[in-house]
């Protein structure tokens, strides 16, 4: 491998210099290059994608520093069931994930990527997931043939020499190897081997799929990490709501893919809530450790959003559409005319000429999407106009609540408090929510998502929830927690709450209960708003709409009972008999 170009400073650290080494004989590329992170790298990469058509430049008046990217068709969602661990032994993956034996797996992937970089470049993407500097901070490298994957990772993550700076001549780094092959279907594998902290995936570009530093790493491996040394890996966003008075609560909020964590990260208060002001600190994924004072901290190991783009408008998000005015990569949205970006929900007509993600020829009302249900963008934190002053803070910022939420119809009031730390494991264990596009298969179906880990947990999940409870157990002044669900419906189908901006009012009674300042009725699946306890003011509903939507109706709860209890019973012997005790006393309480 003499012919192989190597800087100096990656060939400081050993180990990595090895792994590249050995990975180049056995994938064969043309050329390898490590990246710095710089911007003139960054400008040097963005002119070879745009040549070999990987981006598309979209008008520089309009969208300056925006690209849009058309992935295989076949490519567009977390593929869950290409998705494995593969531990020692098959109980260490537990009963929701995939397993398979490391050995096999190995061998079989080796054949697969053999040569598969010829005509190549392999990239070695080096890359902070966690401030600089922070107590929290983990170095990873992946190794990459796809440009799209090294450009979309120098958005989300810290990546380049600063994070072979951190590494130094010994650290320890998670291996990502990232091979796209002919993204063949058939040949699609997200292999994680949290033993080797090692991550081989191939055959696809899809962010979840791809980008190894977010789903793979930061949750996956992360979460296996998290249960040895002692602290949480969360499919969480986390989000900063300041007072009036100028003081800052911070809420930590676990929601499924889809189900609009990123709004509720960028969040505008309504008019009635003057003065407040939300700031982001992540959008999907957090990281928390026990500080010397005795709470939880937080931070985002990200630094940038991959958010979904229907939906998003000046209504739902007028923050997010700030956001993406500049320097963002668009995955499968349609194209205008003009050169700008569309999809469905986004609130303004299609011009004439739009072409849908694909590229074809597109005509409103004529059945298919513009845009794919599942398209994206990827855009750096700095971007956002809501930032947190501590997105970047090593500290971290402290958590005063933690949130589980679901995409319901029915059933799940729009907020309940959990009596304790014990039963909010409970809640978050047996929480269920109706599918989306972020992942292939059925959409709209529920299927329970405990703690919204359950595409992303890298080991088994009563195990899991062990770890949830040990923690509790260990944090001296632990966050409330609490249930939302911003999706239940009326009779006629309509939704019970108007949900985004006004979420801020639900966020308002959380911020009273973890301040002790607002009133709860006791129900038997926990504590939810008294009358007159959620701020009104300036809204189009009525007390009546919210007493509707966080009414537990008991035949409604013997249903969902059952179906939790056969979840768990599913899950098998390492559920804790603290969250089944949890069930028993929900039962006997109605
Ligand atoms: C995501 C997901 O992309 O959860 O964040 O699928
Ligand atoms: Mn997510």
């Amino acid at each position: 491998m003499a012919s192989l170009p190597r800087k100096t400073t990656g060939a400081q650290n050993q180990s990595l210099a090895q792994w590249v080494d050995e990975v180049a004989r056995l994938t064969r590329p043309d050329r390898v290059h490590w990246c710095d992170g710089s911007e003139s790298e960054r400008e040097r990469l963005l002119s070879e994608a745009l040549a070999s058509k990987v981006l598309v430049a979209l008008d520089r008046n309009r969208r300056p520093g925006c690209y849009l990217h058309r992935s295989n068709p076949n490519d567009v969602a977390r593929t869950e069931d290409a998705t494995f661990i593969c531990t020692p032994r098959k109980e260490g993956a537990g009963p929701t994930n995939n397993w398979s034996d490391p050995a096999q797996t190995y061998e079989k992937l080796s054949e697969w990527s053999e040569g598969s970089m010829v005509g190549r470049t392999m990239y070695v993407v080096p890359y902070l997931l966690g401030p600089a500097g922070s107590r929290f901070t983990k170095v990873g490298v992946e190794l990459t043939d796809s440009i799209y994957v090294t450009l979309s990772m120098g958005v989300m993550t810290r990546m380049g020499s600063q994070a072979l700076e951190a590494l130094g001549a010994m650290g320890d780094f998670n291996r990502g190897l990232h091979c796209t092959l002919d993204c063949d279907p058939g040949r699609r594998l997200i292999c994680h081997f949290p033993q080797d902290n090692t991550i081989w995936s191939v055959g696809s570009n899809y962010g979840g799929n791809a980008l190894l530093s977010k789903k793979c790493f930061a949750l996956r491996i992360a979460s296996h990490m998290a249960r040895e040394e002692g602290w949480m890996a969360e499919h969480m966003l986390i989000v900063g709501l300041q007072s009036p008075q100028g003081e800052t609560t911070y809420v930590a909020a676990a929601f499924p893919s889809a189900c609009g964590k990123t709004n509720l990260a960028m969040l505008t208060p309504p008019p009635a809530f003057k003065g407040w002001r939300v700031f982001t600190v992540g959008d999907d994924i957090a990281w928390l450790r026990i500080g010397p004072d005795g709470r939880l901290w937080a931070v985002n190991p990200e630094f940038g959003y991959f958010g979904v783009a229907p939906g998003t408008n000046a209504h739902s998000n007028p923050n997010a559409m700030r956001m993406l005015e500049h320097n963002t990569i668009f995955t499968n949205v349609a194209l205008t005319p003009d050169g700008d970006v569309w999809w469905e929900g986004i609130n303004t007509d299609p011009p004439q000429g739009t072409v849908d993600w694909q590229g074809r020829p597109w005509r409103a009302g004529q059945g298919d999407k513009a845009a794919h249900p599942n398209s994206r963008f990827t855009t750096p934190m700095t971007n956002n106009p809501a930032l947190s002053p501590h997105a970047d803070d090593p500290k971290g910022v402290p958590i005063s609540a933690i949130i589980f939420g679901g995409r319901r119809a029915s059933t799940v009031p729009l907020v309940i408090e959990a009596f304790d730390w014990s039963h909010g494991v409970y809640l978050g264990a047996t929480m269920g929510s109706e599918t989306t596009a972020a992942a292939t298969g059925k959409v709209g179906v529920v299927r329970r998502d405990p703690m919204a880990m359950l595409p992303f947990c890298g080991y088994d999940m009563g195990q899991y929830f062990g770890h949830w409870l040990a923690m509790g157990r260990k944090i001296p002044r632990p966050p409330k927690i609490f249930m939302v669900n911003w999706f239940r419906k009326d009779a006629d189908g309509s939704f019970l709450w108007p949900g985004f901006g006004e979420n801020m009012r639900v966020l308002d009674w959380i911020i009273r209960r973890v301040n002790d300042s607002a009133k709860a009725d006791v129900t038997p699946v926990g504590l939810v708003p008294r009358a007159g306890e959620v701020m009104l003011d300036h809204l189009d509903i009525t007390e009546d709409h919210v007493r509707r939507a966080t009414v537990i109706d008991r035949t409604e709860w013997e249903v969902e009972l059952d179906g939790q209890q056969e979840f768990l019973t599913r899950l098998g012997d390492t559920v804790p008999a603290e969250v089944k005790e949890q069930l028993s006393r929900v039962r006997r309480a109605f």
